[in-house]
């Protein structure tokens, strides 16, 4: 389990929240207490429509965050497309690389990775978040998507990261419509089989606020927690090795329930 610590004013589910570093890295003390076995920190908004932010800014959001919860122990993630950023976050003590492009925003990512040697997450990934979700055509979602991870996937290796630090991401919400989402979400097995650990990324994300919408609108950002622990059951039975969410509790609980039924079925 994954949690996220958004060091950002504007992030779609937590922007502004934790924009303090100490109280970023309080939050992050507050996810591993509910349950996150990691925690990804990021600088930089991707929601739908959000432009980039200065390097200089992502650093001093990111960095201090990173070494506060390394310095304790704290397994850390930097979510992150930009390498300068990804560097400077492994020196303080990250361990993990997750770029949403994987590695396609920044020509130098895929070489610091390899150089690195660290985890490395690859996500599914069209364009950038001003204008992602222009590029939504696909002839079929699942065949389309697992053919450009898969690519993405040989460039990587081919540039020399180590297959066994790949984790693959199919970028649910990034270049896709909330219809695209669910169709991914029905066959996440078949990402499941590319030999690779598999994240799931829905936690509040907007298709599940138009899933639970009423005739007010969509559910508020923080009333899609239920939801998202459904996503993470349904992820855990499809063979997901890591769900990444805002509210570990729920998730972990909902994880805890698979794994106890899978030794049932194991013992049977
Ligand atoms: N989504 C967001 C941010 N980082 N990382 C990965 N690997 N996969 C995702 O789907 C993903 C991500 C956007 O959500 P947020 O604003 O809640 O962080």
């Amino acid at each position: 389990m994954m949690g996220v610590v958004n060091v950002t004013p504007d992030s779609f589910s937590d922007g502004g929240r934790w924009f303090d570093p100490g109280a970023a890295a309080e939050h992050g003390f507050e996810l591993v207490r509910q349950g996150a076995d990691l925690v990804d920190v990021g600088g930089e908004s991707t929601r739908p429509g959000a432009l980039p932010v200065d390097r200089e800014e992502e650093l001093r959001r990111v960095v201090p965050v990173v070494r506060r919860l390394a310095d304790a122990g704290v397994v850390v993630s930097v979510d992150t497309m930009w390498a300068e950023t990804a560097e400077q976050a492994l020196e303080a003590g990250a361990a993990i690389v997750n770029d949403v492009s994987g590695g396609r925003a920044d020509p130098a990512m895929v070489p610091l990775v390899a150089r690195a040697g660290v985890p490395f997450v690859v996500m599914h990934w069209r364009a950038h978040s001003a204008r992602m979700q222009q590029h939504t055509d696909y002839d079929d979602v699942v065949e389309d998507v697992l053919a450009e991870l898969t690519d993405q996937l040989d460039t990587v290796v081919t540039s020399g990261v180590d297959p066994a630090n790949i984790v693959l991401d199919p970028g649910l919400g990034f270049s896709k419509t909330g219809d695209q989402n669910w169709t991914l979400l029905a066959h996440l097995d078949r990402f499941a089989r590319l030999g690779h650990p598999l994240l799931v990324a829905a936690s509040r994300k907007g298709f599940l606020g138009a899933l639970l919408a009423d005739e007010v609108g969509p559910r508020p950002v923080d009333e899609r927690e239920d939801a998202t622990a459904a996503i993470s059951t349904l992820s855990a039975l499809a063979g997901a090795w890591c769900v990444r969410v805002h509210a570990p509790r729920p998730s972990a609980d909902a994880v805890r329930v698979v794994a106890r039924l899978r030794q049932e079925v194991a013992d049977a």
